[in-house]
């Protein structure tokens, strides 16, 4: 089933009888469309794609199930006509994507429409990826465990840590991704402790651990994976929470598949980092889906109701941060399958000691 008629089926089943979107993953998600400029309108019958001059010939060639219309600017008053023209009452949006002044417009071109909160629904099919998707997704993991191992060839005392990002970002490139899912985190020393400490001009230095967090575009599907290696021999107490991490992450791991829920995946982790006495060190969520957008559903956290299915892809990302000593996170990208969870992201996970 491709991704339009997914959504019209979600449609069907909630009764929402117009779905309006303009959130540029979605968007790409239903249509094919990969510009930055366009707003879909879909109900039962029609699926109609709204663009501007610039993209009129890119819209016709990617998203063939859409009708193309080139709007002016602004791009509203012809959002409304064909909302109208369509005879839609109650319109889904984005609530969690639309800035206030677009709502307000749109309330005042279209009084006699209701406007609905449609998030959930597009946030759902997101959640399960098809085939495509998942070869998409495959290599974007690939590329990063090549760039992972393009950055162990250059790590040593000495070179900053923005050079190891752009070693890590020039592979990535090089191999065929088309962006990077977010900026680079390399974070050594003391600075192990901030969870996202984007790369820095700070040199590496003997016996410090080294944070690695990165990740790639491919075909429109994001990578995220993270190592954390030795440079030299580590402090004793980095040595011991890098096991207790491994653990944490290894059992995790095993206990993904499907029917286990966000919350109790995430106890799995949790409860062996805090048996160890770092609970508070571990302040954030063991993962989250990965898809067209580097965060997305489902949440593997301590509030989620999210039951994992067949073909979600989730990372596997516990973490112990010592402020003033450094820290230790392990990151996956799991591929949720009847079997259990399968690794997407390969490279290796013992204490590396360069
Ligand atoms: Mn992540």
């Amino acid at each position: 089933m491709d991704h339009l008629q997914r959504v019209r089926q979600l449609m069907e089943e909630e009764e929402l009888e117009a779905l309006f979107i303009c959130q540029p993953e979605n968007r790409r998600y239903v249509s094919g469309f990969t510009g930055t400029s366009a707003y879909l309108l879909i109900t039962e019958e029609e699926a109609l794609l709204l663009t501007d001059f610039r993209y009129v010939e890119q819209a016709k060639t990617q998203a063939p199930a859409f009708t193309i219309v080139q709007h002016g600017n602004p791009a509203l008053p012809e959002i409304a006509r064909q909302v109208q023209r369509l005879g839609i009452s109650h319109l889904g949006f984005e609530t969690e994507f639309i800035n206030v002044a677009t709502y307000q417009a749109l309330k005042e071109l279209l009084p006699q429409s209701q406007l609905v909160a449609a998030d959930a629904l597009l946030i759902r099919a997101r959640a399960v990826k098809d085939a495509a998707e998942l070869e998409a997704l495959q290599i974007a993991c690939t590329i990063a465990d090549q760039a992972f191992q393009a950055a162990l060839d250059v790590l040593r005392p000495g070179i900053t840590e923005r050079e190891i990002a752009w070693t890590l970002e020039r592979t990535m490139r090089e191999a065929g991704a088309s962006g990077l899912s977010f900026d680079t985190i390399v974070a050594s020393g003391q600075r192990g402790s901030m969870p996202h400490g984007v790369a820095s001009s700070k040199t590496i230095v003997s016996g410090e651990c080294v944070t690695l967090d990165f990740g790639c575009i491919y075909d429109g599907y994001c990578s995220d994976e993270t190592r954390t290696v030795a440079v030299g021999h580590p402090p004793e107490q980095l040595v011991e929470i890098y096991s207790i991490v491994k653990e944490a992450q290894e059992a995790a791991l095993q206990a993904a598949q499907p029917g286990i829920s966000g919350r109790e995946l995430d106890a799995v982790a949790r409860k062996i980092i805090a048996a160890h006495g770092f609970g508070d060190a571990f302040g954030h969520s063991l993962g989250h889906g990965v898809g067209l957008a580097v965060h997305e559903a489902p949440s593997i956290a301590p509030n989620s109701e999210w039951i994992l299915q067949e073909n979600m892809v989730v990372t596997d990302e516990p973490g112990i941060y010592l402020p003033g000593i450094g820290g230790v996170r392990i990151e996956d990208d799991l591929l949720i399958t009847a079997e259990g969870a399968k690794r997407l992201t390969r490279a290796p996970r013992e204490l590396l000691i360069l």
